[in-house]
């Protein structure tokens, strides 16, 4: 995942080559240096990223104080001690391939909700793609007014802004395409497949890993924004959860591969990058590719799911997804019923 030199001695950062004159971010310096084992001298960055010495040597200050290891020698220049990363903003942007995703990047120790922040940022003209992430949050909200679990420290919590040219009808689909790219980013990590249930929900081994908060701002045709919210539980051992979670609630570290490790940083990244590709699929060619992968790893079709409405209690058969994420279930006395999510809960036999 490393920046690649180029024959030229250039440095390409993922997909984009620094262009002299470009904003330097930080993250640009850690993706420079992290493309080296060795020393890079501070000559070197400064005419790669057209900044000045002394400019160089305060980014790299900024980077040491968020918990980076670089070494510095007045003769050699700097080397980053550590590939991994702290989990911050340089490092996850130093891993981004995205064009949009995470381009304009606010990252917080706490917040009450990110989706909140967020949505403050997207009324005062946020662009699209911009991404707001914390490490704790102390009101995360699920749907219909519920509570999300956020310690500090045991998850990836963040919102993705994004300004679709969609139909208000249209938008549960960024829900499932947040889903698929969630599974498509932690299931090389895991030692069992990831599911997905209908509507937000991402289960491992059954228990619940991760939810998605998709809220909207719009107009009778027109999306003016809506914001994926997408709760990760990554470093939970059983009993950091609530009792009423225990027996529902996992998280990635109880189901990694053997050897394997969890870093947020590189999953931060990987869940930005694979949303901003299924996303930019379906704008592109339609929902047919993506709701074919969220039907495969759906844990909900074809089987008997119980609907909770209310005091209502239904039975029924879940059928098929439909483009705009309602689910069509067939009842016990044979009708055909399309639903909507936010409406009902869902539980299993
Ligand atoms: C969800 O709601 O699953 C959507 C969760 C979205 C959270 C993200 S975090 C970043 C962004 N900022 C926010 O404020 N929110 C989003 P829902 O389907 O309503 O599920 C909520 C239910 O899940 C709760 O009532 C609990 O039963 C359960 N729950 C709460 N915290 C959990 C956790 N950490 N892991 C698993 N289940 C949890």
């Amino acid at each position: 995942m490393s920046p690649k030199p180029l024959d030229d001695g250039g440095i390409i950062i993922n997909k984009k080559e620094i262009k002299r004159g470009d904003p330097v971010s930080s993250g640009n310096i850690l993706s420079l240096l992290a493309a080296r084992d060795g020393f890079v001298s501070g000559a070197f960055l400064s005419r790669e990223l057209n900044i000045s010495r002394t400019a160089v040597w305060k980014k790299i200050a900024a980077l040491k104080r968020e918990g980076y290891q670089i070494e510095a020698s007045t003769r050699k220049g700097y080397r980053l001690l550590s590939h991994k990363a702290c989990y911050g903003k340089p490092g996850i942007q130093s891993l981004l391939k995205t064009e949009f995703f995470g381009r304009d990047m606010r990252f917080y120790e706490s917040v009450e909700s990110t989706n909140n922040v967020l949505k403050g940022l997207a009324n005062a003209g946020a662009a699209h793609g911009t991404v707001v992430i914390a490490n704790g949050q102390t009101r995360g909200r699920g749907r219909l007014g519920r509570e999300w679990n956020s310690v500090a420290g045991k998850g990836i919590w963040m919102s993705v802004l994004l300004r679709p040219q969609l139909h208000p009808a249209r938008v549960q689909a960024i829900t499932l395409a947040a889903a698929v790219a969630v599974c498509r980013a932690i299931e090389p990590l895991l030692d069992k497949k990831p599911g997905i249930k209908w509507p937000n929900d991402i289960l491992l081994g059954g228990g619940k890993v991760c939810g998605i908060l998709t809220e909207l701002s719009a107009e009778a045709e027109r999306v003016s924004w809506v914001i994926a919210g997408i709760g990760l539980n990554t470093h939970f051992a059983p009993e950091d959860f609530s009792p009423d979670l225990k027996d529902k609630a996992t998280s990635l570290i109880q189901h990694l591969k053997k050897g394997g490790s969890l870093d947020r940083t590189w999953l931060a990244a990987e869940i930005l990058n694979q949303f901003e590709q299924v996303y930019e699929e379906y704008l592109e060619n339609g929902p047919d590719s993506m709701l074919m992968e969220w039907r495969q790893r759906s844990v909900t079709l074809k089987r008997m799911v119980e609907l909770v409405q209310g005091t209502e209690r239904i039975r029924a058969l879940a059928l098929d997804i439909g483009e705009d994420g309602r689910l069509r279930i067939r009842l016990e006395d044979g009708s055909i019923r399309e639903i909507f999510s936010g409406e009902i809960s869902l539980s299993y036999d």
